[in-house]
């Protein structure tokens, strides 16, 4: 057995580390709601249940949320997944003549 060791200065001024893994984890992105003056309160509480899974509660706390603040969270997804979905809802607004906005933004 050597009993070099590579992590240690063998007196010639040199020293090795091991390089430290440079993989982060992929940021999040949050999916939000944007209040508007147009959109029926009926028509938000759906659009939470059927494409964020919410109760209708739990929709109608959030939607009253976006009312009051003028902004809500509806989920937090890795990006393709946040991507996809605000497609889908805007689309679907557009659909249903609504100007109800979905947009998204890192965690
Ligand atoms: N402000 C709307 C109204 O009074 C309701 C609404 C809630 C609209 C949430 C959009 O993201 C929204 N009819």
């Amino acid at each position: 057995m050597s009993d070099f060791d590579p992590l240690e200065d063998n007196d010639d001024g040199l020293a090795l580390r091991e390089a430290k893994p440079k993989l982060k984890r992929p940021p999040l992105y949050k999916v939000i709601l944007l209040n508007d003056d147009f959109t029926p309160m009926d028509f938000v509480i759906e659009v939470l249940m059927d494409f964020f899974a919410m109760s209708e509660d739990l929709a109608t706390q959030v939607m009253l949320q976006i009312h009051t603040q003028g902004v809500g969270v509806c989920g937090t997804y890795a990006k393709d997944v946040a991507e996809t979905k605000v497609v889908i809802v805007n689309e679907y607004s557009r659909e249903h003549q609504h100007p109800l906005l979905c947009s998204m933004e890192v965690v």
